[in-house]
């Protein structure tokens, strides 16, 4: 980082002094932080030491700046977003802070200095898996775009004890263990005990009188417990900006139930304790069905009411009456998991601060905006109504009165229309009843959106069309993006020098200056530095995937790679198609001219998704076949990296030449991971869906992969009585490929294993895999071609990423901000 922005950033002389930016006060700091915080000294220090030593350092840097944030808000009042989100993927915070402090280099220095090794350091950090995929990580792109665009904000959501959990491989398939990730402590939260609130649970309600005689509702619960703050800081890159992501973790009321323990009810108060602090323990996978999971809905509830009850608090802290809490807050549901938060808000508007039930409606609804990320139908969260009523006695009145009161706004709108009601209603009749918590979101918000322009098109045609034929003005398109700090800065230091000695250091704020990166793409020594950067990031995980998985790849060949959630829409199978299909060719003609290929796959399946489950087990079995039979040797590897996370994301990105974006049209809202790795240079094999088909827009047709039919072919071939089978038997190859499979070849001649997957594929395959198989196969070979065409490879991987800049999340931010939020920067002084 410029001399120039760390002088920017340094402060006052006591700042400098005490949490100063040079190479002195950074080793200074690091022996005092190992000494008096962990009582060590550099001699008998472990990693472990060594690394909180430095993230302590790191976060003192980032205290500083913190209050000087809290203060400026403090005073000028201003407009703040609130990001409500079940989960959060933030990966690995020292080397980001490090970037965004722009004290990467005097670190480095400082460590030198006492014989330690950042990068040693910056490896041994675990990340908070607190999200699933790109829901999770698409808040933390937004957390660090608010911050850099220094917006006021606060993200809200769980400090789940267990993240994510563990992918381990054994004997080919997966198998989950426990994310300890809490383990050694984690240096960068502040635990706020001062900051808890009271979360009610189950009960019953009942009417009461005041003393004017009017009417109300008492929640009489049967469980209370607390939410505690626990507080990160988010810095903005090259400013001082730092905004909260805070994250509530359950407590019992207050310690013991000292009732319970003078009735000598000892172990039943204690039982009661460890039953309320189970709330925050686990992050529950999102993309398995999950109907009725009583905990889930607990934790939803739980930050909901923990962050709304914070934001009440913050609002009276300015004096302003509760009916303008909607012009100091903008509050985006992330997903439907928060969407409780329009009955919670009602709840304490109507019966803790007694406003009436017009007013508070009308601040409610002016509140809310709610991101949908699925159309899967399926995937769309509801709730048993006795469930519900069990958990959330008094909500569930709330949203039938809120339901009510909507459902004559529809009859008045149409009339007659009993069966648009009924599709409507926020209640789903069938039995046993269900509380449909998108319809919730939307009747409740001022907004609606998409995440990707094909996205919301098909949500106003689709799932939510009732919602847009009576509220159109409501609906929006924001297309996700992702933070290029993090995913190019960070992860890919070579490209970035690159870039800034060619375009200057402005790209990473204003990423449309990439465009100039045009007038290189067919300058031969411009394209022999890129591809000497590629290169480097190829040899870095080639060492990576020997060390782990104990495969050699050589990084001349095409690296193809896949990184994402397993799932059958989004086609992981597809890809083993086409290893399979390449491995028949060459063993039917053992001196085929291919271009050589690594096939990389990473992801996780959801514990109970049996299909995805066995996917993995299909990539490994062709993996251990492929890998060891000699005639395919040198032209083709398949590697499943295990336990896809976002810091194994940062060796992933910049070392892919091709980009697999598979996921049948109309199925995948948007996808972050075909950005990732654009803007670091691979080049895209994909559908036209989601993102994918914006990403084309931008880089350009020639230069993208494009096959397969379109979201609405997709919808006509289904209508029109889908035949596999049929298609199956008319291409030779594509049954020379299955029955490999269905033989037992790659299961030690086992017919049963991939028996369920074979069969699903020629029978249903509701995901169209063998629809486009030939199309696949057929771009999978032009993108084989042009890959022996270094020139003109390395052309069009510059062009991409020349293109790129509309995918920062930064333009993402700043639209949420102009059309949703009406939310505007403000810059802190330290
Ligand atoms: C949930 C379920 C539940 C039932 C079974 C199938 C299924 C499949 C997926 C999901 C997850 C839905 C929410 C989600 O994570 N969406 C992702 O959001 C990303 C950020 O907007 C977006 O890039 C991905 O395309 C989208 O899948």
């Amino acid at each position: 980082m410029a001399e120039s922005h760390r002088k920017a950033l340094n402060g006052t002389n006591r700042e400098t002094i005490r949490t100063g930016l040079s190479e002195e006060s950074i080793r200074a700091a690091f022996l005092d932080n190992l000494f008096y915080l962990q009582g060590r000294f550099p001699e008998v220090a472990t990693l472990n030491d060594q690394y909180k030593a430095l993230a302590y350092t790191v976060r003192d840097r980032l205290l500083h700046r913190w209050v000087a944030t809290t203060r400026a808000y403090q005073k000028a009042n201003p407009r703040t977003v609130c990001y409500l989100s079940a989960e959060y993927l933030p990966g690995p915070f020292l080397g980001n802070n490090l970037l965004n402090l722009g004290i990467e280099e005097p670190t480095r220095r400082a460590l030198a200095g006492l014989g330690i090794e950042l990068d040693a350091l910056l490896e041994h950090e675990e990340e908070p898996g607190l999200g699933n995929g790109g829901l999770g990580r698409l808040a933390a792109c937004f957390m660090d775009s608010l911050a850099t665009l220094q917006v006021p904000a606060i993200g809200y959501g769980i400090r789940y004890e267990f993240g994510i959990f563990d992918q381990v491989i054994r004997d080919g398939g997966q198998v989950e263990t426990t994310d300890n990730w809490l383990r050694f402590g984690n240096p960068w939260e502040v635990r706020r005990p001062a900051i808890a609130y009271d979360v009610r649970i189950g009960g019953y309600t009942e009417q009461t009188t005041d003393a004017q005689g009017r009417f109300g509702v008492r929640w009489v619960p049967n469980e209370v417990f607390n939410g505690i703050a626990v507080d990160t800081a988010i810095l903005g890159h090259g400013v001082n900006t730092v905004n909260l992501l805070r994250l509530w973790t359950a407590e019992a009321a207050e310690g013991f139930d000292f009732h319970a323990f003078n009735r000598g009810d000892y172990y039943g108060a204690v039982v009661r304790e460890v039953r309320s602090e189970t709330i925050s323990k686990v992050l529950y996978p999102n993309d398995e069905p999950e109907i009725g999971k009583r905990l889930r809905l607990l934790q939803q509830y739980f930050f909901v009411t923990c962050s709304l009850q914070d934001m009440i608090r913050i609002h009276r802290t300015t004096g302003q009456p509760l009916d303008k809490f909607h012009e100091k807050f903008s509050v985006q549901l992330n997903d439907t998991h928060p969407a409780i938060a329009v009955a919670e808000l009602m709840r304490l508007l109507v019966d803790e601060h007694q406003m009436g039930w017009d007013a508070a409606w009308e601040v409610t609804r002016h509140t809310f905006a709610y991101t949908n990320h699925t159309l899967l139908p399926e995937a769309l969260e509801k709730w048993p109504i006795p469930l519900f009523q069990n958990v959330l006695p008094r909500h569930l009145e709330i949203i039938y009165e809120i339901n009510a009161r909507f459902l004559d706004e529809v009859r008045l709108r149409h009339p007659f229309d009993t069966a648009r009601v009924q599709r409507m209603s926020i209640i789903d009749e069938a039995p046993p009843r269900f509380v449909r918590m998108a319809h919730l979101a939307c009747v409740g918000s001022f907004a609606i959106n998409g995440v990707a322009e094909l996205h919301s098109r098909l949500l106003k045609e689709t799932v939510l069309r009732d919602f847009f034929e009576l509220w159109p003005e409501k609906f929006q398109n924001k297309t996700n993006g992702v933070t290029p700090r993090r995913f190019v800065m960070l992860s890919n230091p070579g490209l970035s020098r690159l870039l800034t000695r060619t375009l200057g250091a402005g790209w990473a704020r204003d990423p449309s200056q990439l465009r100039v990166l045009e007038r290189h793409a067919d300058d031969a020594a411009f394209q022999q530095e890129w591809r000497e950067v590629k290169r480097s990031r190829k040899e870095a995980l080639a060492a990576r995937i020997l060390d782990r998985c104990n495969v050699s790849i050589d990084p001349d060949s095409l690296f193809d790679v896949q990184a994402k959630r397993i799932h059958e829409y989004k086609r992981q199978h597809l890809n083993v198609l086409h290893i399979v299909t390449l491995y028949n060719r060459i063993k039917f003609n053992p001196g085929l001219d291919i271009t050589p290929r690594t096939f990389i796959f990473g992801g996780k399946a959801a514990p109970g998704y049996a299909m995805a489950k066995l996917m993995i087990r299909l990539i490994n079995a062709v993996a251990d076949v492929v890998n060891r039979d000699p005639d395919v040797a040198g032209r083709l590897r398949v590697v499943f990296l295990p336990n896809f996370s976002v810091k194994l994301g940062h060796g992933l990105y910049p070392a892919a030449d091709l980009s697999e974006q598979l996921s049948t049209a109309g199925k995948e809202a948007s996808g972050t991971g075909n950005m990732k790795f654009s803007m670091n240079g691979a080049l895209t094999i994909g559908t036209l869906d989601g993102a994918n088909v914006e990403i084309r827009e931008e880089v350009g047709a020639d230069n993208f992969f494009l096959f397969g039919l379109t979201a609405e072919e997709v919808v006509r071939t289904l209508a029109e009585g889908y035949r596999p089978w049929d298609i199956y038997n008319a291409n030779l190859e594509l049954k020379g490929v299955i029955d490999l499979i269905a033989s037992g070849h790659f299961s030690h001649g086992d017919r049963t294993v991939f028996q369920p997957l074979v069969d699903h594929l020629v029978w249903h395959d509701n995901y169209l895999l063998l629809a486009d198989y030939a199309g696949y196969i057929a771009c999978q070979e032009q993108a084989g071609l042009t890959y022996r065409d270094s020139r003109q490879w390395t052309r069009m991987s510059i062009l991409n990423v020349a293109r790129m800049g509309k995918f920062s999340s930064d333009r993402t931010i700043a639209e949420y901000c102009r059309d949703i939020w009406r939310a505007e920067p403000m810059a802190v002084d330290v």
